[in-house]
């Protein structure tokens, strides 16, 4: 079944002049980009998006990290989408990632690690429409 899952290029990535190899990475892993933009994201945008995260150590130098510059949004469908990009994007850690993942080729440390991608169906109903209205969803 066709499902959806939400991605960020993450500010380390585009910084970096990666952004265009991650995509084409994406799109050669059979995803189809169904809606895609640019973003600065606040200091408060990141905390709202990372909330999840308010208790962990690294919650405020994730949401400097995350506001520290331009990053891109897309939502992203494919069969199995959330698993496949997980299993694509390789551990949070890129030490520990497995070899031809976005993570092991991009990623440099455990926080600046180049891409995120919705962990569950959960994940994604509420990330989604964090970003992305219904009528930028319509193809
Ligand atoms: P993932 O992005 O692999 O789902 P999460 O949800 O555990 O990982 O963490 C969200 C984000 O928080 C990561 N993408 C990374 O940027 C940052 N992060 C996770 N663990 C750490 C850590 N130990 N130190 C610093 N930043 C971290």
């Amino acid at each position: 079944m066709t499902e959806r899952t939400f991605s960020i290029i993450k500010p380390d990535a585009v910084r970096q002049g990666k952004a265009g190899k991650i995509l084409a990475r994406i799109e050669e892993s059979g995803f189809t980009i169904l809606s895609l933009r640019m973003v600065q994201m606040s200091k408060k945008n990141a905390e709202s998006f990372y909330a999840m995260h308010r208790e962990r150590p690294f919650f405020g130098s994730l949401t400097d990290f995350m506001s520290s510059g331009p990053a891109i949004v897309m939502v992203l469908e494919k069969a199995n989408a959330i698993a496949d990009l997980r299993k694509l994007m390789g551990a949070t850690d890129p030490a520990k990632a497995d070899e031809k993942t976005l993570r092991k080729d991009f990623a440099t440390s455990v926080e600046e690690n180049a891409i995120h991608g919705s962990d569950s169906p959960e994940s994604a109903a509420t990330e989604i429409p964090f970003f992305f209205t219904t009528l930028q969803l319509q193809v």
